[in-house]
């Protein structure tokens, strides 16, 4: 078999999510962690993100398209069941997260804090206060979804889950988004028990260039 190779910078939270894939399958990967809008990502995906994979004579873009390859190649536990009706709310939760929490709400976020853009480097306020309430409301939203079982689908962990980890340690580390981790009491614990799953840990990455730890003031 050839070396899989994740390629990307550790600190995008999907480079994160396709770690967790691997782990959660067993399968070995050597991290090439390389920024956005690099040659050798360009060469990859027509926008230029992160992640890409290399295995082989294969290259691929897109998170979920490189889990499905892990999932589907590879002997280990499925990411996502099998099963059409599992498997399909497994992909609802992901196709949620992806497309209205991370980049419609906590990415705008977390950037308003890590790359502010402001003149004094301080966290950009006119970004993130008009989006307060409705990262309340999409805290709300998970709660609500992973008080039943603890996962967002079914009761097992699921690539729904491995994808949405990343996101929440990047929201526990700022002001705002941490105290509504501690209000919505369910989503805060399914948060402390996956975040210790040795997956997840496995991947956590070191804060972003320049910066010592996660922790930022308000
Ligand atoms: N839909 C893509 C999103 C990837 C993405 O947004 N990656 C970020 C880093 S976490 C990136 O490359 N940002 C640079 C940019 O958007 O220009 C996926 O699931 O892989």
């Amino acid at each position: 078999m050839p070396e899989l190779e994740i390629i990307g910078a550790p600190q995008s939270n999907y480079v994160w999510v396709t770690r967790i894939a691997c782990h959660e399958k067993g399968v070995p990967y050597t991290l090439v962690p390389v920024m956005p809008h690099t040659p050798e990502i360009d060469a990859i995906h027509p926008l230029g993100k992160i992640p890409a994979l290399r295995h082989g004579s294969l290259v691929l873009a897109e998170s979920r398209a490189i889990c499905f390859y892990i999932d589907h190649s590879f002997a280990g536990p499925p990411l996502v069941s099998r099963d059409p009706a599992e498997g399909a709310l497994t992909e609802q939760w992901i196709s949620i997260v992806n497309t209205h929490f991370d980049v419609l709400v906590a990415r705008p976020y977390v950037g308003a804090y890590f790359f502010p853009g402001t003149a004094d480097g301080k966290p950009n306020r006119a970004v993130i206060e008009p989006l307060l309430p409705r990262l309340e409301a999409q805290f709300a939203m998970l709660d609500r979804a992973v008080a039943n079982t603890g996962h967002l689908a079914g009761g097992t962990f699921t690539l729904a889950d491995m994808n949405l980890l990343p996101m929440l340690f990047y929201l526990h580390h700022l002001p705002e988004s941490s105290a509504m981790l501690r209000r919505n009491a369910d989503l805060g614990a399914y948060y402390e028990r996956h975040i210790a799953r040795a997956s997840v840990r496995e991947a956590v990455p070191p804060p972003f260039p320049g910066r010592s730890s996660w922790s930022v003031e308000g």
